[in-house]
């Protein structure tokens, strides 16, 4: 398996942690978003379908779209699956809910933030909605008691929401202020193989 990732990408970091928990090797490309995307590599500008990371590569299959990639993985290692149909779906509006909401709030408001950019609306608009996912998924977790998204078991449901959540303070997010969520990202911390994304996400030598 070959993954096109960035070391500021949450969207990379989530199939990488996946990978990560499930201890498959796989080769990492660390691609520059600095560069233009008319003058990133060859390879990469062959594979990446919307000139985007991640891109992961398995025999034949190239998929772009973390998301997408986290379906495709579950189903083919059959690992982070949910336990029954029920569950399929509940994890399926997660992804959804998560590209949309989480994945989209908090990484441009750390995108913001991160690079001291001069965008006083869009901070408030980002940062608005960021606290209104975090108090979305702490309600998740004070009205059920269930350890994960979907139950005792983690999907890739947790793994996809989680992943922008463990850069939280680079948005200057303070998650403790959201215990419910605080305590499951504690529990992802503690699965056998959690890495935290500076060093999951660094670029490698080959
Ligand atoms: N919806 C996509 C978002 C991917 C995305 O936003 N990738 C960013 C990095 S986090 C990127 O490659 N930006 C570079 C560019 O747009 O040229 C996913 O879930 O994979």
């Amino acid at each position: 398996m070959k993954l096109f990732g960035n070391s500021n990408s949450g969207h990379s970091y989530k199939v990488a942690l996946f990978l990560q928990l499930s201890a498959i090797d796989y080769e990492y490309v660390h691609i520059s978003l600095a560069t233009d995307r008319a003058h990133r590599s060859d390879e990469f500008r062959h594979f990446a379908k919307f000139d985007e990371v991640p891109v992961l590569i398995h025999g034949d299959i190239v998929l772009s779209q973390s998301n997408a990639i986290l379906l495709y993985l579950a189903q083919k290692l059959r690992r982070f699956e949910p336990m029954s149909e029920f569950g399929e779906n509940e994890v399926r509006q997660w992804l959804f809910w998560e590209a949309n909401r989480i994945g989209f709030s908090l990484s441009n408001l750390r995108h913001i933030r991160r690079l001291n950019l001069n965008q006083k609306d869009l901070e408030a608009y980002y940062e608005r909605r960021t606290k209104d996912d975090l108090d979305r998924l702490n309600l998740e977790f004070s009205q059920n008691d269930k350890a994960f998204l979907i139950s005792e078991l983690p999907t890739i449901a947790d793994i996809a929401c989680c992943g922008y959540l463990f850069w939280a303070e680079q948005a200057k997010i303070d998650v403790d202020q959201w215990p419910a969520v605080y305590a499951w990202l504690t529990r992802i911390r503690t699965l056998p193989g959690w890495t935290e994304p500076s060093i999951l996400m660094a670029e490698r030598k080959p």
